[in-house]
C-alpha cells in the first residue's frame, strides 16, 4: 500500500515548496551564524533523530465513551506496518514501531520480520499486555496480573512477558516494556508494601528472562485504571524497583502518566544521572493522562525535556541511549497525519535544544543570574526551526510538508475497499 504514496509524488508536491524553503533556510542559516551556530550540523543532526511509532496508534484510538474509527483502518498488524511505512515515508524519522502483544500476536513472526524488512522498517520495545483479559485465559487480571494475590495469575503474567521476549528476539527488538494496571480503588483494598513484594516477585523472574544484550522498560503511572493506588505509580517507585532488578532495568517516562504539575525535566535528570533512563513515551495533555497529540498543549516542557536530554549529550554522559517512542490516542484525526506531525513536534524539540548556548548557560548558572539563564533558553526555544525540520525531512527523500503531501495521495479512499471498517465500534484504549 505504501506505493499509493510514491516518491514521484512526493518529488512532485516537493517541487511546489522547493524554492520558497531554500530562501527560508538561507535566512535561517544568516540569523544562526550570528549566533555561531553552523545551521548544516543542526540539519545534520535532524536527520539522524528517530522517535519510534506505536503500532496501536496507527488506529483511530478512543475514550471509555466511544470510538469513532477513521475511513480504511490497518485491521492487523501487517496493515498497520504498511501505515507505519508511510508515515517514515513522508516524515523521515520513524523507522521503527513498537508493537504491542497480544494485539499484534500472529502464527509466524518470521513473516512479520519480513513484511517490516520489506517496508524498510525495524521493531523497537515490545509492550506486554496484562491490563485486559484475553479469550481463553486461564486467569483473570480483574484484581491485578503481576501483583495479584493470586499465584496462579501471577504465573500467566509472567509466562507472557517471556512470550514478547521471545517474540521480540525474532522480531529483532531490544527491550521490553512492562506497564501493568495493578492497583486498587478503595483504601485499604490491597497491602502496599505486600502487592509491591508481589510485583517485585514477579518482575525478576521476567528479568532473569532478559537477553544480554536487551534492556527491561519500566513504565509507572499515578492512576488509571486504578483510581486509588496504582502498584507501580511514579518514578521514584519506578527507579527503586529498577535499582532492585540490576542494570538491564531502567524507567520509562510516559510524559501523560504523571501527578499535574510535576517538573518532569527533573525528573529525566535524575534519571540520566544515575543511569536508569530507559527513554519515553512522548503525547501531551492537559489534565491527566490524555494522551494527545505531542506538542499540542505544553510545548515548553517538551522542549525543556529534550535540554536535559541534549545536555546529557553535550557532557558525554556514558551509557546514554534513550529510546523514543510516541504512544498517543487519536481520536478526532487522522492516525498517520497525528503520527507525522507528533514524530515532527518531537524532533522540533530537540532541534530546539541543540541551538541552547551551552557555555553561555553554564556562565549565568555559576554567576546566579537567573534572568540570563532563562532567556538562553528561551533564545532556542522561540527559535523557528521549521526550514530545518523540513529540509531534513527533503534531504533524506521525505516531504517537505508531509501532512499536505499525504492529502494529496488520497490514500484513506484508495484503501476504503481493500480495508473494510470492523463490525461495531467499542470504547478504545485510555
Ligand atoms: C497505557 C500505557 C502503555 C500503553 C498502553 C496502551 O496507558 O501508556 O504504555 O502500552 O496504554
Ligand atoms: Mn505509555
Ligand atoms: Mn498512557
Amino acid at each position: 500500500m505504501t506505493e499509493i504514496v510514491s516518491e514521484s509524488l512526493i518529488a512532485d508536491q516537493n517541487a511546489m515548496l522547493a524554492d520558497r524553503l531554500a530562501q527560508d533556510y538561507q535566512h535561517l542559516a544568516g540569523q544562526l551564524r550570528h549566533r555561531g551556530i553552523d545551521v548544516e550540523e543542526i540539519t545534520n543532526k535532524a536527520r539522524a533523530f528517530a522517535v519510534a511509532v506505536p503500532s496501536w496508534g496507527t488506529a483511530t484510538g478512543g475514550t471509555r465513551f466511544a470510538r469513532f474509527p477513521c475511513l480504511a483502518e490497518p485491521r492487523n498488524v501487517f496493515e498497520k506496518l504498511e501505515d507505519c511505512a508511510v508515515i517514515d515515508k513522508l516524515a523521515r524519522c520513524t523507522p521503527s514501531v513498537s508493537p504491542h502483544f497480544p494485539w499484534d500476536k500472529v502464527d509466524d513472526f518470521n513473516e512479520l520480520r519480513e513484511h517490516a524488512d520489506n517496508l524498510g522498517l525495524a521493531f523497537d520495545a515490545v509492550n506486554s499486555n496484562t491490563f485486559q483479559d484475553q479469550p481463553g485465559q486461564a486467569r483473570s487480571y480483574k484484581y491485578g496480573s503481576l501483583s495479584n494475590t493470586s499465584q496462579a495469575a501471577r504465573e500467566q503474567a509472567v509466562a507472557h512477558n517471556i512470550e514478547c521476549i521471545e517474540w521480540g528476539e525474532i522480531l529483532g527488538s531490544k527491550a521490553l516494556t512492562v506497564w501493568v494496571g495493578d492497583g486498587s480503588n478503595f483504601p485499604g483494598q490491597q497491602h502496599f508494601i505486600h502487592s509491591l513484594e508481589r510485583y517485585l516477585d514477579s518482575t525478576r523472574k521476567i528479568y532473569d528472562a532478559i537477553p544480554d544484550d536487551w534492556q527491561m522498560f519500566i513504565e509507572h503511572k499515578m492512576f488509571e485504571p486504578a483510581f486509588y493506588s496504582t502498584v507501580m505509580q511514579d518514578w521514584g517507585t519506578n527507579v527503586l524497583c529498577a535499582m532492585e532488578l540490576g542494570p538491564k532495568a531502567k524507567s520509562l517516562v510516559d510524559l501523560g502518566h504523571h501527578a499535574p504539575n510535576v517538573n518532569i525535566e527533573m525528573i529525566v535528570a535524575r534519571l540520566i544521572q544515575f543511569r536508569k533512563l530507559a527513554g519515553f513515551h512522548f503525547n501531551d495533555s492537559k489534565y491527566g493522562d490524555d494522551d494527545l497529540d505531542s506538542g499540542s498543549i505544553n510545548t515548553y516542557q517538551q522542549f525543556l525535556i529534550f535540554n536535559e536530554l541534549v545536555d546529557a549529550e553535550y557532557r558525554s554522559t556514558p551509557d546514554f541511549d534513550p529510546a523514543y517512542m510516541l504512544d498517543q490516542s487519536h481520536n478526532v484525526s487522522d492516525p498517520i497525519e497525528s503520527l507525522m506531525n507528533s514524530a515532527a513536534e518531537v524532533q522540533r524539540s530537540f532541534v530546539k535544544a541543540l541551538l541552547v548556548d551551552r557555555e553561555a548557560l553554564d556562565e549565568y548558572q555559576d554567576a546566579n543570574d537567573a534572568l540570563m539563564a532563562a532567556n538562553t533558553l528561551k533564545a532556542a526555544y522561540n527559535t523557528d526551526v521549521s526550514p530545518i525540520l523540513a529540509m531534513a525531512r527533503m534531504r533524506s527523500g521525505g516531504a517537505i510538508d508531509p501532512i499536505a503531501t499525504f492529502r494529496a495521495t488520497d490514500y484513506r479512499q484508495q484503501l476504503a475497499s481493500a480495508r473494510p471498517a470492523a463490525d461495531g465500534s467499542s470504547s478504545g484504549i485510555v
